[in-house]
């Protein structure tokens, strides 16, 4: 091969990998690896389609960084020692790319992997590499340092000559696929004439198949005393003969044209050339066994003694699969699965969740509880979400969602600026409300000691009072939930226990009614206890755990967002609160 280097790799000959194969580049390493190789065969990767950046790999238990470029030049100013091109780009970019590669003189070997790059392009590549003196593995298409260098046309078949050459020789020195196409970059007797040369190869394999005449040139090779190296040789697809019409096998170049091209009139004069071929394909590892033996004996081969390859940590994604380690979880989850093919909410297809019409509120019943709550429940649900959406702009949630919004703050920080006024005087009253209320209930004391004792603690009671609502400005928003629950739940002690404390409270204070948070928590635990779907102490837990805020949380967050919506497109500027609002008092004794 005139002009092309010899040998096409050496232990330290790196690659630069064209295309983001993240799998290839793992598996190259590993076998780098493997081969105590001490440093990746792969420098850096070209990929036009991403930003320069580094990806993260393994070497051995170590993680390594292999840079990637978006640009080829860059990649070849940035790694001078690169030699070789691992093209993994499709067939149609293929081409192009291999183009590009070629104006780079570092670059000595290109291996195409793409199949199904057109025939003329392919010619061209081979014109312009052979006028360049680089070497060109593919289209269509391992390192120990053994005494055997083979070539083959397929890729998927050097795996299995690997095999055989692990089992009845000391190895391979050079192992090349030249790829399945009509018009492969390299030829066979390229590759066989580099093995001639080097002096570490003492056994030439040659695997060849059923199609083109190329085979003919290595035989002539060996007719001719060129090659005076043993060669064992054998072209799979002798069985092409026993079919009545040509057959294509899988290569594009498999395909005997003529009776010259058949597998079993190559193999015939590869035989009368005086290379060892064997039988059938089965008997090809016998044969290279006993040449290589004879190679032992005369003692043209000093098998060098095995080391032990060092062993490649498997991945963990895979050992996992393969049920060989297990390792406690740092987190669990019970609600909600989105890793198979359908999202679960529950255990329950989301699919179904539609199917059944089961509402935000048979949603929430599936997250919040992980059960399928009771129709008249999910409603209710819904209902709190509703009536809880908004309250006017003069909230404290809501006045702090505009005045965030007005200093152009974005929707996420104006929403959360409103969720923080949430407490226990300003819509997070319903849990404190629900325990209070059911501790009194539970505990069996009146409603009249109930407001005494708490009068007499000096707590206020959760639930009860209104600024701006009372028994003459009833609240709307109490009534309809009250009558919902009357009218559909199966029972409403707690309910009722509340509403004999509200006639105590607002007959001192009108306003010290069984305000909006009250209700829905006092009536939230008559659900959980009554509905069916919860035990006692479920129903228990979930008001000790402190659900019921949720409620408020979730249908203000509607509000407020709104508010935002509307600060914004009503174009309002920064705020600044008006000073004749603001009463300034300094410390007494700090004045004149
Ligand atoms: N007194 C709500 O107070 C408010 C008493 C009480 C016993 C009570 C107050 C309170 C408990 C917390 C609560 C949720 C601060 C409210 C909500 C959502 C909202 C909001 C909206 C929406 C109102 C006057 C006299 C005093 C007090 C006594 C007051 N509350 N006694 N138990 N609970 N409630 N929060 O009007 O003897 O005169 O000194 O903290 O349930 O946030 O729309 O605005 O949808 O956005 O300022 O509805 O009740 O009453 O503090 O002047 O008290 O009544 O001890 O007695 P006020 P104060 P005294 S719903």
């Amino acid at each position: 091969v005139a002009g092309k280097q010899t040998p096409l790799f050496s232990p330290s000959t790196k690659s630069i990998l064209w295309g983001m194969q993240s799998r290839a580049v793992q598996g190259m390493l590993d076998f780098d690896y493997i081969c105590s190789r001490p440093q990746p065969s792969v420098a850096a990767i070209v990929y036009p389609f991403t930003e320069d950046h580094k990806q993260k790999f393994y070497w051995g238990h170590k993680e390594i960084l292999i840079p990637v470029y978006k640009n080829m030049g860059h990649a070849m100013c940035r790694h001078p020692g690169v030699d070789v091109l691992i093209s993994f780009a499709s067939h149609r970019s293929a081409f192009q790319s291999t183009v590009e590669t070629l104006e780079y003189p570092q670059i000595r070997t290109i291996a195409i992997i793409a199949e199904g790059i057109p025939e003329a392009d392919t010619r061209k590549l081979i014109k312009l590499a052979n006028e360049k003196g680089v070497t060109i593995i593919g289209p269509s298409t391992l390192y120990r340092p053994g005494s055997v260098g083979y070539v083959s046309r397929s890729g998927g078949m050097s795996n299995e000559l690997n095999n055989i050459m692990s089992r009845t020789t000391d190895g391979v020195y050079e192992g090349v696929a030249i790829g399945g196409d009509r018009y492969p970059g390299s030829t066979f007797l390229d590759h066989v004439l580099r093995y001639q040369d080097k002096s570490e190869v003492k056994l030439i394999v040659l695997l060849g198949e059923v199609g083109g005449t190329e085979e003919y040139q290595v035989g002539e090779a060996i007719k001719s005393g060129v090659v005076t190296k043993p060669v064992v040789a054998w072209c799979i697809g002798t069985c092409a003969t026993m079919f009545a019409s040509e057959v294509q096998f899988g290569h594009a170049g498999a395909c005997a044209h003529r009776e010259a091209e058949t597998a079993v009139a190559k193999n015939r004069a590869l035989a009368a050339a005086g290379a060892f071929v064997p039988k059938n394909f089965d008997e090809l590892g016998e044969k290279i066994r006993v040449v290589y033996n004879d190679l032992v004996t005369k003692g043209d081969i000093v098998p060098t003694p095995e080391v032990p390859p060092p062993t490649v940590p498997m991945d963990y994604s895979w050992a996992q699969e393969l049920g060989l380690i297990r390792k406690p979880a740092s987190f669990m989850t019970s609600i909600c699965d989105e890793r198979g093919q359908e999202l679960l909410y529950a255990g329950m297809p989301i699919t179904e969740v539609f199917r059944e019409d089961m509402g935000i509120g048979g949603v929430l019943g599936l997250l919040w509880f992980q059960r399928r709550l009771p129709k008249y429940a999910s409603k209710y649900l819904e209902m709190c979400l509703m009536v809880t959406a908004d309250h006017g702009p003069a909230v404290s949630g809501a006045h702090n969602t505009i005045v965030c919004a007005r200093a152009g703050k974005d929707l996420v920080s104006c929403l959360t600026s409103g969720l923080l006024t949430i407490g226990e005087r300003f819509g997070g009253a319903l849990d404190s409300a629900a325990k209070q209320f059911s501790h009194a209930f539970d505990s069996g004391i009146i409603p009249m000691e109930f407001v005494n004792k708490m009068k007499k603690e000096g707590h206020l009671i959760m639930g009860i009072g209104h600024r701006v609502k009372s028994l003459n400005n009833p609240d709307m928003r109490v009534q309809i939930l009250k009558d919902y629950a009357k009218q559909n739940f199966p029972a409403t002690p707690l309910l009722d226990y509340a509403l004999e404390v509200e006639k105590i409270t607002t007959s001192k204070k009108p306003n010290l009614i069984l305000n909006v948070d009250g209700l829905i928590g006092v009536v939230f635990v008559d659900l959980l206890r009554h509905c069916g779907s919860f035990t006692r102490e479920e129903a228990d837990e979930y008001v000790e755990m402190g659900v019921l805020n949720g409620i408020f949380v979730l249908g203000r967050s509607m509000g407020f967002i709104g508010h935002f919506l509307d600060q914004k497109r009503l174009k309002q500027g920064l705020y600044r609160h008006p000073w004749d609002d603001i009463s300034y008092v300094m410390p007494e004794h700090m004045t004149m």
